[in-house]
């Protein structure tokens, strides 16, 4: 028997199992600094909330409407598989026969399993597309702004690309200015998988040299302890960035050569810093109004990084939020305002504590994945967060990046791998439209909140239960994810699923069994690697092993190339600190040139602001149920961090139960008194299983999302803005209602 070996997107392991179940998650031996959170991954495999058979909800299979029995609150019917599938097929068929197959929305966004093949999405897509279609989405809710804004003023997406490595920093930076901090909670993951963590070391490296770094946070202890913590107002670090370029400017301390050399628009932009049009000048006092930072450390700032070595790094979180695409444009050209764009340790670079890999090289060969197939509707897609303006608003025109686009009418959703009641934003309109669709299908291991949501829900296995591969472009391991156990119930691979509906509409179905589609999938891998003189091991060899590591090359940033002469793919070939383009779009919300606009929350009048940003204990919605983010809860509610004076001010003490409350919504949660979270500002982590009590609607675990607003960073992006949501918080004083958000729904058997 070969060795036990598996992996996920919070590290590599090596499963223990005792009769039959998994008992241990032991660290891979390969993993320098492996994640606490493999202790929670037994807890889950085996949790009474597994989805053990096929359920069909028992008001869709009466046909009762959605007043009758909304979804939601219903309980389920178990079925066959024959029955489930035969159930999907005739209703794939009876939608696509009176709707076209513009009525089918397979975005499916979601983080799903580490296994490159049967990655639920991907099978997902492969199905939909090779029956006739669907439509797709575009973007993430990662760095959705950023990836729409970024190609227009750089000519290339810089979210995960190449810049700058940790050892850049170390040898080259002076000043180090991290916007959002450099948290290494969230170096604890990196989607398909890691085979050794080096993200939170490179971290300490990078610090040890020496560099000045300016953590520039609402939270205290999102970098190491020995940053200098700069709190800020949140949604206002574009402000800041715009008062520290006035400085710079009218000090005269902007490097002039770079900007006529390298950059397009200055000037423009320059005028409105000055505030030649509006008559406001953005200086120093100007921003101090908006960011609360005094203007003098602003000032101070500015003439400190004018004369060093400096680098600003931008996390992705800042732009989940009204104009996100501004802080992220103002980055760019502040950095260029200062000259270090493209030299080692200067210039700007994102993503730095917002994944692992970041930082630290990468591959450069195509690593083992399954292919999509082709969509007959690619060009319909949908930008990714607005899913409840698409199925409020069939046929509605909408603006996306310089096109004027319409929604399908959306009748049928299939989603796998990916759990929206816990991404998507403002869930009690989320629940409202997701009432519209005839049908809704969701493959889950589960009973997420978005499989008690749905109309059929069909059991997947979870990566212990099948063979699979873990590859990423980063992390240099490739791992071989192996069957540990035994499915759970009546639980199918996603990609067995996938194969029995084809069958069932009498496609051509995939023949191939997953030892061939495996082998397939990594000798494709193992082709790639050899075009550029990396030798892997042949499949048996890898599979015998359980693990390769390859070498990584130091990241290469484009812009040391640019800087050389090469041209960037923009209109003017030069970074673009005025777009043309963007101007062009006429956007009342993002204009040609980075700007600060006040948020639209800000008109609520809620008091304090609220940060939700990703969890410690867990990845978004996975592994909650485990006990490592069970551990980490106040009486079964997430934790919220707020600060002493707002504690103080509202009459609540360390360990109470709170309400957090705005106009879309309100939840539960256990507080915390600190002093590392800014006064203003309430900090309640993402990926608390939604439970909405049924009787009063209020949700009682904790899950910030039900407070989130739902509406787009701006015309051009129309990304998430969750980070923008303003609400009160109150001691809570009522009956604690118990949490129910694990307890799979009332199933009857048929
Ligand atoms: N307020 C707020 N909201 C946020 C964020 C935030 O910071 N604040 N962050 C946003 C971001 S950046 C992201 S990326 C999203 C993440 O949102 P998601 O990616 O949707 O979150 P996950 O919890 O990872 O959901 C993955 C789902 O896939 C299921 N799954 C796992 N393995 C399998 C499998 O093999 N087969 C099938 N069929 N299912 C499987 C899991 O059980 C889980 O329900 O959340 C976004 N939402
Ligand atoms: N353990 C764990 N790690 C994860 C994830 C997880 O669920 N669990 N999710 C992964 C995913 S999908 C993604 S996309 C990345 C996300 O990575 P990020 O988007 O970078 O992460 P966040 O945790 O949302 O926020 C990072 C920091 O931004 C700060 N911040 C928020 N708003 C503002 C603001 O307006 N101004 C300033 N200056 N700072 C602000 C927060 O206080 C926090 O310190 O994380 C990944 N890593
Ligand atoms: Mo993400």
């Amino acid at each position: 028997m070969t060795a036990a070996i598996h992996s996920a997107h919070w590290g590599a392991f090596r499963p223990r199992v005792e009769n039959g179940r998994l008992v241990e998650a032991v660290p891979f031996e390969g993993d320098p600094d492996p994640a606490d959170l493999l202790a929670s991954v037994p807890d889950v495999v085996h949790a009474p909330n597994r989805v053990r058979r096929p359920a069909i909800r028992r008001g869709w299979l009466e046909g009762r409407s959605r007043d009758e029995a909304p979804r939601g609150g219903d309980e389920f019917v178990e079925v066959s598989w024959d029955e489930a599938i035969g159930t999907v097929a005739r209703e794939l068929t009876r939608v696509r026969s009176e709707h076209g197959s513009e009525a089918i929305f397979g975005g499916s966004y979601g983080w799903a399993s580490a296994g490159r093949f049967h990655h639920a999405k991907t099978q997902m897509q492969r199905f939909l597309a090779a029956s006739g279609g669907y439509i797709a989405h575009v973007g993430t809710y990662s760095f959705g702004a950023s990836s729409v804004i970024l190609p227009r003023v750089l000519g290339f997406d810089a979210n995960t690309s190449d810049s700058h490595s940790w050892d850049d920093i170390a040898a080259h930076t002076e000043t180090w200015l991290m916007l959002g901090g450099v948290p290494t909670r969230n170096m604890k993951v990196d989607s398909g998988g890691v085979g050794a963590h080096r993200g939170a070391r490179g971290l300490s490296r990078a610090l040890a040299a020496g560099a000045r770094a300016i953590n520039v946070n609402p939270i205290r202890d999102e970098a190491p302890a020995g940053v200098e913590w700069q709190p800020i107002r949140p949604g206002t670090d574009v402000a800041l960035l715009i008062g520290i370029a006035h400085t710079l400017l009218v000090e005269d301390r902007h490097d002039r050569a770079f900007l006529e050399t390298f950059t397009t628009g200055f000037d423009r932009f320059a005028a409105y810093v000055r505030g030649d049009g509006d008559g406001v000048a953005k200086d120093a006092e100007w921003a101090s109004d908006i960011t609360g930072i005094a203007a003098e450390r602003i000032r101070g700032l500015a003439r400190d990084m004018s004369v060093t070595r400096t680098l600003i790094t931008t996390t992705w979180s800042l732009q989940r939020a009204e104009h996100g695409e501004q802080p992220y444009w103002m980055t760019v050209v502040l950095a260029a305002m200062l000259g270090g764009v493209g030299r080692p340790g200067e210039g700007f670079a994102f993503g730095f504590g917002s994944t692992d890999g970041i930082g630290s090289g990468s591959q450069r060969f195509r690593p083992p994945s399954l292919t999509k197939g082709v969509n007959p509707l690619a060009g319909r897609e949908i930008p990714v967060a607005r899913i409840v303006d698409a199925l409020e608003n069939p046929g509605g025109a909408y603006d996306f990046d310089g096109e004027r686009r319409t929604y399908p009418d959306i009748r049928l959703v299939y989603w796998a791998g990916g759990n929206p009641f816990h991404h998507h934003q403002d869930l009690g309109r989320l629940t409202a439209a997701w009432q519209r669709p005839d049908t809704i299908i969701v493959n889950e291991p589960w009973w997420t909140p978005t499989a008690k949501h749905a109309d059929i829900v069909l059991p997947a296995t979870t990566s212990l239960e099948r063979d699979d591969i873990a590859a990423t472009s980063s992390d240099g391991w490739i791992v071989a994810m192996k069957r540990a156990v035994d499915p759970v119930g009546e639980a199918l691979d996603d990609s067995e699923i996938f194969r029995r509906l084809a069958l069932a509409l009498g496609l051509d179905a995939p023949h191939q069994s997953v030892d061939a589609a495996l082998r397939e999938m990594y000798d494709a891998g193992r082709t790639s690697a050899a075009g550029i003189g990396l030798e892997l091991p042949p499949f048996d060899e890898f599979w015998e092993s359980g693990s390769v590591e390859l070498p990584r090359v130091e990241p290469r940033n484009p812009l040391v190339r640019f800087r050389a002469g090469e041209p960037l793919a923009t209109p003017s070939g030069r970074i673009e600190i005025f777009s043309e383009t963007i101007a062009g779009f006429g956007y009342d919300d993002c204009g040609g040139h980075p700007a600060w606009m006040t948020p639209r929350e800000w008109a609520t009048g809620y008091p304090l602001q609220l940060i939700s940003h990703q969890p410690t204990t867990r990845l978004h919605s996975q592994l909650d149920h485990g006990s490592v983010s069970r551990a980490a809860k106040i009486r079964g509610r997430e934790a919220c961090r707020l600060s002493r004076a707002d504690a103080v001010a509202r009459g609540i003490r360390d360990g109470d139960i709170v309400r957090i409350r705005n106009d879309r919504g309100a939840c539960l949660a256990g507080a915390v008194v600190t002093d590392a979270v800014a006064p203003g500002v309430v900090v309640l982590p993402t990926g608390a299983w939604y439970d909405p009590d049924p009787a009063t609607g209020l949700e009682r675990h904790g899950n910030p999302n039900v407070l989130t607003a739902d509406r787009g960073t701006s015309k051009l992006a129309q990304a998430t803005t969750a980070q923008t949501t303003l609400v009160e918080v109150e001691r809570f004083d009522g009956e604690l209602l118990p949490v129910e958000a694990f307890d799979p729904p009332r199933i009857a058997e048929r």
